[in-house]
């Protein structure tokens, strides 16, 4: 399959759908809802959404009906590395190519674009039509807690209160299994809802999405200390620069590109079930393994 069509193709779709989605920039008070644009518009590689149709066509189901799920998640994810960026968290001036959110707009209107962005969510979420399997209930619920304190904002504390500190792998692992795999197995298991999947097809799509979301978060680590700012749109090193707890830095560069490897193709194992249709999810993790950026 030409999976960079496919990457293309999905990517405009969903800056589509959320465009519809969000507040117009001049409905007021219109700093917020530049705000709020700025960074969801600056150029994100779209892959929680992307993630979410392609394991409702992996399920059987049409991508139109994983979409606002997959915009919901796109903006709690945004809202997520504004809060990041903000110079109590991790003070970055530059993201997604840009200027961060509270270089352009403030602190102030920073703090509350990432608020205004992780309520939108929860509005495009609860507008969702659902299949006969899933209720609004189940899929509100997953995304609270995907985003909550036990998952996406217990990996955030663990990751704070990690800096400087030795770590060990378990702490490291819990703090990428909550940070960042939380919301990618929430993102394809979203999908699979709105494409009524069985219980066995919900289960394998999440242990997919678990190991998934741990091979992204080690190339992360890993292309940190490998690559350019310019390269990742990012400041590059940082991780180093703040005593971050991070694969290479546990257990070196070699060993961590081994463990991605080796995700990678637990990820890939757990698509069995889904044959010929699960060749998109399939192809994403091998590109995800071998990105540069
Ligand atoms: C502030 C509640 C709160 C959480 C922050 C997202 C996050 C948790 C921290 C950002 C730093 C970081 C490296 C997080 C891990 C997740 C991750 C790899 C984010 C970057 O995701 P990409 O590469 O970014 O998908 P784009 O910009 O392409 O969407």
């Amino acid at each position: 399959m030409d999976l960079k069509a496919y990457l293309v193709a999905r990517q405009k779709e969903v800056d589509r759908a959320l465009d519809g989605f969000l507040p117009r920039e001049s409905a007021k008070p219109a700093t917020i809802h530049k705000a709020m644009r700025y960074s969801l518009f600056a150029g994100g590689k779209r892959l929680r959404p992307i993630l979410c149709v392609a394991a409702a066509e992996a399920c059987g189901g049409e991508r139109k009906a994983a979409l606002p799920l997959a915009c919901a998640m796109e903006c709690i994810h945004t809202y997520s590395l504004i809060h990041d960026d903000l110079p109590s968290m991790d003070n970055d001036d530059f993201r997604r190519g840009r200027p961060t959110c509270h270089k352009v707009f403030g602190d102030g209107i920073a703090v509350l674009a990432g608020d205004a962005l992780l309520t939108v969510a929860f509005e495009i979420a609860a507008a969702v039509e659902l299949p006969r399997r899933y209720g609004l209930k189940q899929v509100v619920t997953e995304i609270a807690v995907a985003s909550g304190s036990r998952r996406l904002i217990a990996g955030q504390v663990a990751d704070l209160e990690a800096e400087g500190k030795p770590i060990t792998r378990s702490g490291l692992r819990y703090i990428h299994e909550n940070k960042t795999a939380a919301m990618l197995i929430a993102s394809v298991r979203l999908g699979a809802m709105s494409a009524n999947a069985t219980a066995k097809q919900l289960e394998a799509i999440s242990a997919f999405g678990a190991a998934l979301g741990l091979a992204f978060q080690v190339i992360d680590d890993i292309l940190d200390v490998t690559q350019t700012s310019e390269k990742l749109g990012k400041s590059a090193g940082k991780d180093v620069a703040a005593q971050k707890a991070t694969y290479p830095a546990v257990i070196g560069l070699e060993k961590s590109r081994r463990e991605a490897q080796r995700l990678t193709r637990e990820a890939r194992d757990a698509l069995t079930a889904f044959g010929g249709k699960a060749e998109t999810l399939h192809a994403l993790a091998n590109y995800l393994l071998d990105r540069d950026y």
